[in-house]
Formats: C-alpha cells, structure tokens, sequence
C-alpha cells in the first residue's frame, strides 16, 4: 500500500539543525544585504530623498552589484537549506492544543517566508534576464514583497534562535563512513561562492573573464553594454535626423540647439559609471556639456529640477526627472561622446544624460528636450 512519507522515514545523518542553522547564517547574511541594498536600490529610483546625491559616484554601482550578487547567492543557500528541512513537511497536522495552536502560527510563518523568498529570487532573476511573464509592475511588487519576506526572516531567527545557538555550538555530528555534513556544507559555500564570483565580473572588471553568469558582460559598442537599441527604441529615423534640435525650457524663457550648437559649447570630459539595475556596470569616459551649463542659457538655475525628455515616446523610462543636486553637480553632462568617439547611435546619439550616481536606467538616451520643473 502507498503512504504518505512521515518525518521518520528521512534519512537525517547529512540533515539536522547543524546543516539548517549554517546554512541559515549565510542565507540570513545573504538575505540582509540583499534587503538594504534594495531598499537602497528604491530610495535611489525615487529621487527625491535627501540621502540621495551625486556622491559616491559610484555608490549606486556597489550597492547594486551587491544586490544582484547577494541575491543569486542566496538561490543556491535558500535550495540547500529547503532541502533540509523539507522532511518536516510530512510531520503531520497540529493538534488542537494551545502548543498546536502556536505550531500552527510558526508553520504558516515559514510558508509566508518561503513563499516570499521563491518569490523575490525568481522576480528578481526574471528582471535580470529581462523576462517579465507577468503582467503587475515589478519595481513595486519586488519592493513590497520584500518588507513581507525580511519580516518573516525576523520573525523566523527569533523563534529559532534558541535552536540556531544551540546546533552552532555543538559539534557537526558526522557520520561513521558515507556523506557527511561537512560535505554537504563545503559543497554548499563551493556553489555559493562560484555564483557570486562567475556573476561578480558584471562589476568587477578583473572579474570579467569569468564571468559566464553575467547576462551583460559590459562589453559592447565602445567598449560598453546596450540595454535597449535604437531601433528597439524606435528612434532609428529621429535620433539621426539633419534637423534634430535640443530644446531647453524654463518657464517663459527657451533655447533650440541644434548638434553643432551642442559641439560648439564649452565641452567636459569625466569619468563615470553606468550602473544598471540588473547589476552590470563599467565605467567610461563621457565628454559632453554640463547640464548646469544648459540651463545657464536660459537663465535657470543650476540647482533646478529637470524633467528630461527622449525622443522615445514609449516606455516608462523615456522621461526621467533630474533632481536638484543633480543638475547642479558640474559632472552631469548631456553626453555627446562616449571614450574618445561621437557617440554611438545605440548608446543615445546625439545626446544623453551621464550623472554620477545615479540608476543606469535613469541616464536617459537620445534627449531631445529639457524642461525646467522647478
Ligand atoms: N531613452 C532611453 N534611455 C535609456 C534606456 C531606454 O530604454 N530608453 N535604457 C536605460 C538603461 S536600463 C540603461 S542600463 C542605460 C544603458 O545605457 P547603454 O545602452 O548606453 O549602455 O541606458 C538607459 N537609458
Ligand atoms: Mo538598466
């Protein structure tokens, strides 16, 4: 007769609280990081803080890479540390005491930790590959999910904690011949560490040559990664047009440049990352006219909200708003060179936003107007 399997009929020799809790450090460190650096990650899209500014400049690039690293180690940790505790699934119902009743509340605790955890993994792996197979928004799902899953990971280390002290003091408990516990561990940290090593070359560049787990290597046109195309972008025809023209907007006042008008002002060259969301970045060297420059010629001041504008016309992404410190900042450059070259038509000829810290997906491409906002 087939049965239902029972806690019993599962072999614990390589399983146990000494795997779980080691495991569980890492997986919680894995987790911690992860949470702060996207709570970062969400104070940064929004703007507007006022933690949020120009320096670092590369801050966003750290935080980021972190995020993204410390999440796709967390894969490998959180499948070992399901797999040994995934026996206690079959331990049978609680009892209708008052310990049932708590049992109860702790299972249903773990599944809402569980299921919040496959949740942001899996999304946030989804955004890394650019597949979206759903249709809500992800930045603001991902975000809230993310309060639930770290307080059931609260929740969870302090009921368990009498339970993590104790297993971490006491010895691995091995097996006389076969698998041991160690192996299982070693094997884990092996995996863990090689996703966030084949996956830290997106940032890191002497990394780079290993890096077969980065879904952009960095490597592209002029030495630098595209996310979207310009025929992607549908900005094939405009962006090359003879009569593209800047527009730049304060209130009643206004300036029209056309390229040449561009190349004829007073040009800044710096050096500065571009820092994408999915966690590759490189730095390059961008030569254009600082946007404080810009907004000099209409008579606006340096320290102004800017809304900035693509000549793309779908996507969430083609306005994006340049906080004051930004704009002020005199490395915020409507860039018109990319490493030593025009830039190059996928990279947002003839113009785009390059400012220090700040989201790559907010370093707009093929700009073709600025508007003062206040
Ligand atoms: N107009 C516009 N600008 C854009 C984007 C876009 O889709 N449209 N993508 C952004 C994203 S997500 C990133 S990471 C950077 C990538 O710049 P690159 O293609 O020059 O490497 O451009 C940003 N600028
Ligand atoms: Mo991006």
């Amino acid at each position: 007769m087939m049965r239902l399997p029972r806690v019993e009929d599962f072999d614990t020799s390589l399983r146990g609280p000494e795997t779980t809790s080691r495991v569980g450090v890492w997986l919680g460190l894995a987790f911690g990081i992860c949470f702060a650096t996207g709570v970062w990650s969400h104070l940064q899209y929004a703007g507007s803080s006022a933690l949020v500014g120009p320096n670092p400049v590369s801050l966003y690039r750290v935080t980021q890479g972190l995020h993204v690293i410390t999440g796709l180690a967390a894969i490998p940790l959180l499948l070992v540390k399901l797999w040994s505790v995934y026996p206690l699934l079959f331990q049978g119902l609680p009892r209708p005491t008052r310990q049932g009743i708590v049992d109860a509340l702790e299972r249903l605790s773990i599944a809402v930790l569980v299921a919040s955890a496959i949740f942001q993994l899996l999304t946030g792996l989804l955004n890394i590959v650019q597949w979206y197979p759903w249709s809500f928004s992800f930045r603001s799902t991902h975000y809230a999910l993310a309060w639930v899953a770290i307080g059931a990971v609260v929740l969870h280390v302090a009921i368990k904690l009498p339970i993590v002290r104790d297993a971490l003091t006491r010895p691995l408990a091995e097996p006389d011949s076969g698998l041991s516990r160690r192996t299982v561990l070693r094997a884990t940290t092996g995996a863990t560490a090689a996703v966030a090593a084949l996956t830290a070359g997106q940032s890191v560049g002497w990394l780079r040559q290993i890096s077969v787990f980065a879904v952009r290597d960095g490597s592209g046109p002029q030495g630098l990664a595209i996310n979207r195309t310009a025929r992607a972008a549908g900005v094939l025809d405009t962006a090359t047009a003879d009569d593209f023209r800047l527009e730049i907007v304060a209130g009643d006042s206004s300036r029209t440049l056309s390229l040449v008008d561009l190349q004829a002002l007073p040009q800044r060259t710096h050096q500065l990352p571009l820092a994408c969301v999915e966690g590759w970045s490189r730095s390059a060297e961008w030569t254009g006219v600082a946007v404080r420059d810009l907004l000099d010629l209409v008579g606006a001041p340096a320290d102004s909200t800017v809304r900035v504008v693509s000549l793309q016309t779908r996507g969430a992404f083609s306005q994006t708003t340049l906080p004051a410190s930004f704009s002020a900042d005199a490395r915020t450059l409507l860039a018109l060179r990319l490493n030593g070259e025009t830039l190059n038509l996928d990279h947002g000829f003839p113009c785009r936003i390059i400012a220090p810290n700040r989201p790559g997906v907010m370093q707009t491409k093929w700009v073709t107007r600025l508007e003062v906002l206040a």
